[in-house]
């Protein structure tokens, strides 16, 4: 238990009576999130971007256009068919393909013949998954276009990029640099959507996941592993053999009902038993709380790498499914379609009508599916957090302790996001390097209090060196001095009714109304949660905050409100602004819960 929940069940029942909030001001000026997306004011009226062909850096800074891969594959593929052409002529080569034809020996054990029924339903299912998962995760790589090796982040230092360079503007936003693609590619296709393509994302990731381990257990308690698992080291000579045969456009004898050749066994394993599970790993690796709570690991294989390898994956999956479809019809389509789509073994049209109708369910579902979300955003909030919403709350228990950063690892560049203050009254204040600047504290408190600045760096300072990871995919480390947020619970003296906290920016958000976001109040108690004035030993400047902000390293970025104006302590975030829990939460449909 923490020290509030101590405090608060221990205090005497209140004199006033039953606590109604002490109003802070803040509820007035917030407002409301539409429940429709319309493009014209989207995210604050942000115009399109279009993302750009991806640009692979080489040396320090030249970009590779990766388009030129299509016409480089073309001549390499005309140039492997000569080879391998040739190659057959050569006897040893022919007495090679004849010891090794390319069936893997151990595959056509009993067992694992024939496609049985659960497995054709499972494939139908993983496809429909499968494309749910790629489109959204496209869009949320759209929404920080760049990726790096190190945890810096640093524009510039991507090895691969999507968007055009970043410009030298030291005030870019993370927002600004987000880019898009067309409705029908991303999901949902607007620019900046990422709070609704990671709802589909996770949603779809959970789906995904059931079926897999649905697919291992029937897998392995059936013998049907044989046929996917390489059990000889003659695989490799096999799968060699299949490649030259099929490079050389003889291809070799389909026995797929029977026997998959070394070369599919190893597309199907490497697909199943090793890209699978990676795409899970490497997803959690991109979870603020987890790379808290796991420092060690995190160190090492940091919340970038894990982006990066993320989006290899995704790369692996796609020319896998490029590559296992040309290969599906170009080797006996019939029987392949019946093998995998009908479960029998014949050479009839039967596979090609089931297939036919499976298509226009994973079409009608893929064209239905960004109109839906730009008309439902709620619905798939909504939906999204009844499924992954008990998962992220899960992740957010993992009580991250100070972690193994230290100034060396400070990052040399910081992004900035979010919306800059520029209102009269910030001007004002921020021209009297904030002397009149009052941090108002009450609702639910026994004591509600207005803090200066001065006051504040009086209290016992508390300083921690943290990762910070915005939801749109960019990290940074820094040091941040201020107070703790438990030092702010002290003094203020919640009643128990409250269980959480709302925090408002005295900035506006990118739609106006103020920014704001609540937290649970049991985060108040990490050790990792904070007001920060100080950024790397400075105080806070304008793009980063100033004056004051929030830190609770288990969140991702956007609750961290900055330029924080007050906090409430209240018994629901649902009572403030439209109630979905914060700024983002009501105008883009992100979840209030973001450990991951
Ligand atoms: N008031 C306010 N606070 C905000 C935002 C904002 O738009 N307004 N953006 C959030 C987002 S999305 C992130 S990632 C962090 C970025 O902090 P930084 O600019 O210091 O990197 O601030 C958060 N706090
Ligand atoms: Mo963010």
């Amino acid at each position: 238990m923490t020290a509030v929940s101590h405090r608060t069940r221990s205090a005497h029942p209140d004199p006033r009576g039953p606590a109604t909030a002490t109003d802070t001001g803040f509820r007035a000026q917030l407002s409301r999130g539409e429940d429709r997306i319309d493009r014209t004011t989207w995210a604050g009226g942000i115009p399109p971007r279009p993302a750009i062909a991806p640009r692979l850096r080489v040396g320090k800074d030249r970009w590779f256009n990766l388009l030129w891969l299509i016409p480089i594959g073309l001549v390499l593929l005309l140039v492997a068919v000569a080879v391998a052409q040739w190659l057959r002529t050569v006897p040893a080569v022919e007495h090679f393909i004849a010891t090794y034809p390319g069936d893997h020996p151990n595959s056509s054990d009993s067992g694992a013949i024939g496609t049985p029924w659960w497995l054709a339903v499972q494939h139908f299912v993983n496809i429909l998954f499968m494309m749910f998962i790629i489109r959204s995760g496209w869009q949320i790589l759209t929404d920080h276009p760049r990726l790096y090796w190190t945890r810096h982040s640093r524009p510039g230092a991507e090895w691969v990029r999507i968007a055009p360079k970043a410009p030298d503007d030291p005030l870019w936003t993370a927002k600004q640099d987000s880019v898009d693609l067309p409705p029908q590619v991303g999901l949902p296709g607007v620019r900046h959507s990422i709070g609704l393509a990671r709802w589909w994302h996770l949603t779809m990731d959970t789906g995904w996941l059931l079926n897999g381990v649905v697919f291992y257990v029937l897998l392995f308690s059936t013998g049907q592993w044989r046929k996917i698992v390489p059990t000889s080291w003659d695989v490799f000579p096999n799968a060699l053999s299949t490649l030259v045969q099929y490079a050389s456009l003889d291809f070799p004898v389909n026995n797929g009902w029977v026997a998959y050749n070394g070369l599919q066994l190893l597309a199907y394993f490497v697909t199943v038993f090793v890209a699978g599970p990676l795409a899970l790993v490497t997803g959690l690796g991109m979870s603020p709380a987890l790379s808290t709570r796991l420092h060690r690991i995190s160190k090492h294989f940091s919340i970038q790498l894990a982006r990066s390898l993320h989006a290899l994956i995704m790369v692996w999956f796609v020319v896998f499914i490029v590559m296992h479809v040309t290969m599906v019809f170009t080797t006996g389509a019939l029987q392949n379609l019946n093998a995998m789509f009908a479960a029998r073994h014949a050479g009839d049209a039967v596979g090609l009508a089931v297939f036919a109708v499976a298509m226009v369910v994973v079409i009608v579902a893929w064209v239905w599916a960004s109109p839906f979300t730009m008309k439902h955003p709620r619905t798939v909030q909504k939906v999204g957090n009844a499924i992954v919403g008990p998962i992220q709350r899960r992740l957010e228990k993992v009580h991250v302790e100070p972690g193994p950063y230290t100034e060396a690892d400070i990052s040399d560049y910081f992004w900035h996001n979010g919306t800059y203050p520029d209102s009269d009254e910030y001007r004002r204040l921020a021209a009297g390097n904030f002397a009149d600047y009052r941090l108002k504290i009450g609702g639910l408190v026994d004591h509600p209090v207005e803090l200066s600045l001065a006051g504040l760096r009086a209290l016992p300072h508390h300083e921690q060196i943290t990762q910070h990871y915005c939801i749109q995919g960019w990290s940074g480390v820094a040091k941040w001095g201020g107070v703790a947020m438990s030092t702010i619970v002290d003094l203020v003296r919640p009643r128990p009714e409250a269980k959480w906290v709302v925090f408002y920016s005295i900035a506006d958000g990118s739609d106006g109304g103020l920014y704001y976001d609540a937290h649970p109040i049991e985060q108040m108690a990490l050790p990792l949660t904070m007001l920060a004035y100080d950024m790397n030993g400075e105080p806070l400047s304008y793009g980063h905050g100033a004056p004051l902000r929030l830190r609770n390293e288990v969140q991702l970025g956007f609750k961290h409100v900055k330029w924080l104006g007050g906090i409430e302590f209240v018994a629901h975030f649902s009572e403030v602004g439209s109630g979905f829990g914060g700024y983002n939460e009501d105008h883009e449909y992100f979840g209030y819960s973001q450990s991951i």
